[in-house]
């Protein structure tokens, strides 16, 4: 008997959404609570006042039960004929984690990564009417546990981190953030629930699955190839058709039941180039897919990015190349933006990115222990012109390569990489976050390198054939840090080749000056600790809990030994402070100075380092941690010094170690020669200056070149550097300084700030002068929002002038922000 004609279906497409108020329960939890998705149990149960404040003291372990609790979540939706009219796929995305969803009571899918988007047919399961969706968490830590006890060989989790006494979670088992579980700068709350799309989507025939754009510049000239993946319900023809740049391509095209792939080529000529910042603009291009009335916008910043991996003079180059030049990559360090999902939202996000541009940052690390991000953080990144070196979400453990374990993945991997892979901003694939090193960490992977090893090469193979597969167009680098394809070997230590994290300096405890002892390639981890802001600290301690060793603090630090760490550092660089609030205070100078150490010099030895992204931008809760943005996304004063090193024309001073000369080097990250005039003064503690050089010096695009050498005697006792260097109009460009001994020899006076406010309420500017030489002068408000400078040495008769720039949408008065402005600066400190 012939087929049955397809029904005649409603045209185009529509969706249902089905965010919303869910009820919440549990089988062991009687709760008042409803839960509105996307969003988390977490959020939900303190909207209800039946959890405190997670981050509040040590509200952590009062609230762990939650995440041993198996809850569920539903709602009741109303769908009218035209919703259901046509195919309909239930489409739910970021599902954490383990759970199985249930229409009308029928279950009619089994999630298990947080990481894939899940497409459920569900075409006649949907009835005009009511209907409900009902979604079932198992409790991951407990699904974890049981499979890493059927594992038919031991692989240990990561307990890199202070876990308060908390058990660990064998978070490798499930595909789920590893910093859900605590890490050493994060809070263990496992959250439950819904963080992406939740929706009904009703389609004629078909429904689009992915588009990916693939870039080949020529001069004057970029071919766009738009590979468009379409799934068919059945045979037939659709309209798909994709516009860009005034050009339309596209008309009716027949489908089989399934996947279908089409290919259109678009050329642009004359193109608008984007650059990362600093480098130039971020002008994009929309492309529009029309499947059927199912549209879907991207945005396309056209630019050509490879990376040069290639035997040089030293051993391997490690460098990025853009539109042809060759740019060093300055930034730091992503983890999730806040540890209670709901909490990430694009506007705390935008603050956060838009701090990091403020920085003179190009380039972000999201890395491997966190989440893909939305997509609005990469078109966020396209506008910013921040590069992102995006990770793959496997970190610092072996994971499991099991055939069921590799099919997820695989899923995982292609859908992320057609997700992304359209984005400017993203620059590489990476395989993993410290996987490699780990397997030297653990006994048992260390009693049996070869099965680790082969272990660990199934998954992490497997990671770049699909690289290879889905997006040839973009380098797949194994692991953060690695030496190489199939190189096993140490990348702590290793600085000739590939990417490196090195990490002596906080977790060995070496001088700052141990990093002026390693020449990376590209550094892309390294850190220093500092405790969070005063008013940040007040958010999570009550009076009596504000001491470095009281136990609120102590678990408020992750990293084993960390605050003792922070003052013992203290006492080889500085005189002791005399208060909580002045430790505090000093434990960021000392975090931005042993920064601003290790990049300085680093950019120096430019062309060799091409690449130094710190440790880490952002916090997901209040922590001691080694973050330059406290939670929230207020400056600590590591982020301000970032904005002065990392400017695209700096200035560095920087000891030799054959001569002990001072030897002043110009960093040019700019793709124009730089002439500049530079003045070098030795200044005593009373504020009197001798002008040791003054001079103009030219350096190459994208080059770094000695300028001036000191030798150690010119600077007498008590004496440190102050330099200054402008352009070539002579208009201020920078200024720097540099102590040839520990802070804590010198005798700073008791200096005397005056301080004025000019400009007008929208762009309110402060004044700053003094009577004595002051370091690390640091003006703050009680605004959301950050000054122009900030941390930074002023002199007698040299005015400073901060620009403030509110944040957040923040509106403030040139009055309120006198009212509550507070200066401080070394000497204070003690
Ligand atoms: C590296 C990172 C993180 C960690 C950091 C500080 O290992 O990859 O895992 O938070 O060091 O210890």
């Amino acid at each position: 008997m012939a087929e049955a004609a397809a029904p005649a279906m409603a045209p185009g497409y529509s969706e249902l959404s089905l965010a919303g108020s869910y009820a919440l329960s549990s089988p062991t939890f009687a709760t008042k609570a409803q839960v509105t998705l996307p969003g988390d149990v977490h959020t939900a149960l303190l909207a209800a006042g039946e959890i405190p404040d997670p981050y509040f003291g040590a509200n952590e372990q009062a609230v762990m039960w939650v995440n041993d609790t198996a809850w569920t979540m539903e709602r009741r939706f109303r769908a009218d004929a035209a919703d259901i009219d046509g195919y309909l796929t239930l489409t739910l995305e970021n599902v954490d984690c383990i759970a199985t969803v249930f229409l009308n009571d029928e279950a009619v899918a089994a999630t298990q990564n947080t990481f894939i988007r899940y497409d459920i047919d569900v075409t006649g399961k949907v009835r005009a009417g009511d209907n409900t969706l009902r979604i079932e968490f198992a409790i991951t830590r407990r699904v974890a546990k049981e499979r890493a006890q059927a594992h038919p060989f031991p692989l240990p989790f990561t307990t890199n981190y202070l876990s308060n006494g908390l058990e660990g979670v064998h978070l490798n088992f499930v595909r789920k953030p590893a910093c859900h579980a605590g890490w050493d700068w994060g809070i263990c709350l496992m959250p439950t629930g819904v963080y992406g799309r939740m929706a009904i989507r009703r389609s004629r025939l078909a429904r689009q699955e992915s588009v990916t754009v693939v870039q080949a510049h020529a001069s004057k000239a970029v071919e766009l190839t738009v590979t468009t993946r379409v799934f068919a319900f059945a045979e037939g023809s659709v309209e798909l058709s994709h516009e860009i740049d005034g050009q339309r391509l596209g008309g009716l095209v027949p489908v089989r039941p399934g996947e279908n792939v089409f290919t259109h080529k678009f050329t642009i000529r004359d193109p608008k180039l984007w650059w990362p910042n600093g480098q130039g603009g971020q002008p994009l291009y929309t492309l529009a897919t029309t499947l059927d009335g199912e549209v879907t916008t991207r945005r396309i910043g056209l630019r050509r990015l490879e990376w040069v991996i290639e035997k040089d003079e030293i051993d391997h180059s490690f460098k990025c190349r853009i539109n042809g030049r060759d740019v060093t990559m300055l930034g730091a360090n992503w983890i999730p933006a806040d540890a209670i999902p709901a909490r990430i939202t694009p506007e705390a996000v935008r603050d956060l990115l838009e701090s990091a541009r403020a920085a003179n940052m190009n380039m972000l690390r999201v890395w491997g222990g966190g989440q893909y991000e939305p997509d609005w953080f990469y078109d966020l990144c396209d506008e910013l012109g921040l590069l992102v070196w995006q990770d793959f979400m496997f970190s610092c453990m072996s994971y499991p390569s099991d055939r069921g374990f590799l099919d997820d993945v695989r899923v995982e991997i292609t859908q992320q990489v057609r997700r992304l892979g359209h984005h400017a901003s993203i620059a590489l694939w990476c395989g993993d976050n410290e996987v490699i090193g780990s397997l030297g960490w653990y006994p048992e992977t260390r009693a049996d390198p070869q099965r680790y090893i082969a272990n660990y090469d199934r998954l992490n193979s497997m990671l770049g054939d699909i690289v290879a597969e889905e997006d040839p167009s973009r380098r797949f680098w194994p692991s953060s840090p690695s030496l190489g394809y199939l190189d096993f070997s140490d990348g702590w230590h290793a600085d000739t080749r590939g990417d490196m994290h090195y990490w002596s300096v906080w977790h060995e405890a070496k001088d700052f000056s141990a990093y002026r002892e390693v020449n990376p390639r590209f550094a892309s981890e390294f850190g220093f600790q500092s405790f969070p802001s005063m008013n940040v600290i007040e958010s999570f301690t009550r009076p009596e809990d504000r001491n470095p060793s009281a136990p609120v603090m102590d678990s408020h630090q992750r990293n084993s030994g960390g605050n003792a760490r922070i003052l013992e550092t203290m006492t080889r660089y500085f005189r002791f402070p005399s208060d909580f609030e002045q430790m505090v205070f000093l434990s960021q100078v000392q975090q931005g100075l042993a920064i601003k150490t290790a990049i300085e010099y680093w950019r120096s030895t430019k062309p060799r380092c091409m690449g130094t992204l710190y440790w880490q931008l952002n916090d997901t809760y209040p922590v001691a941690s080694w973050s330059s943005l406290d939670h929230g996304g207020q400056w600590k004063l590591l982020h301000y010094m970032a904005r002065r090193f990392f400017l695209p024309l700096s200035v560095v001073a920087v000891p030799e170690r054959e001569t002990g000369d001072i030897r002043l080097t110009a960093i040019n990250d700019t793709a124009t020669t730089a002439a500049i005039s530079l003045e070098v003064l030795a200044v005593d503690m009373s504020g009197t200056s001798r002008t040791l050089h003054a001079g103009r010096a030219t350096v190459s695009p994208d080059a770094a070149g000695v300028v001036a050498r000191i030798p150690p005697a010119e600077l007498g006792e008590g004496e440190f550097l102050f330099f200054s260097w402008r352009d070539g109009d002579g208009r201020p460009i920078g200024e720097n300084d540099y102590f040839p001994k520990a802070y804590k020899y010198y005798e700073p006076a008791r200096a005397k700030f005056e301080a004025s406010w000019s400009g007008s309420d929208e762009a309110p500017v402060l004044t700053l002068t003094t009577d004595r030489p002051a370091f690390f002068v640091t003006a703050s408000v009680d605004v959301p929002g950050y000054f122009s400078d900030n941390a930074f040495t002023l002199l007698p008769g040299r005015a400073a002038r901060l620009g403030f720039t509110p944040r957040l949408g923040a509106t403030v008065t040139r009055a309120a922000l006198a009212e509550s402005l507070t200066i401080r600066h070394l000497r204070d400190t003690y």
